[in-house]
C-alpha cells in the first residue's frame, strides 16, 4: 500500500512546482474543443461528490481553482489546468459520474466523451481514480475501471476524505481496494490515501503526479 517514490528530491520538486504557476486553461464540452496535445496530461476521475474539486484545490494549494459544482453531475466538461512555467504538464478534471438523477442521454454523452478521450488522447499519461474512503469501490467505479482497462490508460486509485473514518477502517478499506485494483490490468497496485481537509497524502500525491507526468 501507499508510497509512490518517497524520493526527497522528487517531493521537493513537486512541492515547488505546485506552489508555482497553476492556471485554468479551458473547458472542453466535446473532443473538438480539446487543447493541442503538446504536453503530458494527468486526469482525475471519480463519482460526483467524491471530493475531486477539493483534492485538486489541495494539490495546487488554491482555494478555488476547481469550483465545487452547484448541481452535481451537471458539468459534462473536461477542464484543463496548466502546471509549471513554462507548462510542464496539465491536470484534467473529468466530469463526475454516478449521479442519481441524470437522464440516460446525459449518462450516454458522458460515457462517449470519456471513452473517446481515454482512447484517443496520446499525451494522457495516467488517470487518478478517486474513491471515497468511506465507501470503497462501487459498481459505477468498476465500470470506470473497465473503461480505463479497455483504453489501456494506466491509473492509480486515490482514497479521498481519509479524515472521515477511523484509522483502523481506513487501513481495511485501503487494503481491500488495493486487492481489488490488482485484478484490473491497467491499475497501479499502490493505493494513495488522502484528505483535502487535513492534507494527509497530498505531498505524496504531488510527487506521484509529477513522476507520472514526466515518465
Ligand atoms: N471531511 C472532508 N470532506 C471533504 C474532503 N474532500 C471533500 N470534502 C467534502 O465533500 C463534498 C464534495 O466535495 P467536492 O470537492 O465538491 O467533490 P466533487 O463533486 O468530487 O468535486 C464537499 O462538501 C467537500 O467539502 C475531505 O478530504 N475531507
Ligand atoms: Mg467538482
Amino acid at each position: 500500500m501507499i508510497a509512490p517514490d518517497d524520493n526527497a528530491a522528487l517531493a521537493e520538486q513537486a512541492a515547488r512546482l505546485f506552489s508555482g504557476r497553476v492556471e485554468f486553461l479551458l473547458s472542453a464540452p466535446a473532443l473538438k474543443f480539446l487543447p493541442e496535445a503538446g504536453v503530458p496530461e494527468i486526469a482525475f476521475a471519480g463519482r460526483s461528490n467524491v471530493g475531486k474539486s477539493s483534492l485538486l484545490n489541495a494539490l495546487t494549494g488554491r482555494k478555488s481553482l476547481a469550483r465545487a459544482s452547484v448541481t452535481p453531475g451537471r458539468t459534462q466538461e473536461l477542464n484543463f489546468f496548466e502546471v509549471g512555467e513554462p507548462t510542464l504538464f496539465r491536470l484534467v478534471d473529468m466530469p463526475g459520474y454516478g449521479f442519481a438523477k441524470a437522464p440516460p442521454a446525459v449518462v450516454e454523452k458522458w460515457r462517449r466523451l470519456i471513452r473517446d478521450f481515454l482512447r484517443g488522447r496520446v499525451v494522457l499519461k495516467r488517470t487518478l481514480l478517486l474513491i471515497d474512503a468511506r465507501h470503497g469501490l462501487k459498481p459505477v467505479d468498476a465500470e470506470m475501471m473497465q473503461m480505463l482497462d479497455e483504453a489501456a490508460v494506466g491509473y492509480r486509485v486515490v482514497l479521498t476524505k481519509a479524515d472521515k473514518i477511523k484509522p483502523s477502517e481506513l487501513a481495511e478499506v485501503a487494503s481491500r481496494t488495493g486487492t481489488q485494483a490488482k485484478t484490473h490490468r491497467a491499475a497501479h497496485p499502490d493505493v494513495l490515501v488522502t484528505s483535502a481537509e487535513t492534507g494527509e497524502g497530498i505531498a505524496a500525491l504531488r510527487a506521484a503526479v509529477l513522476a507520472d507526468a514526466t515518465l
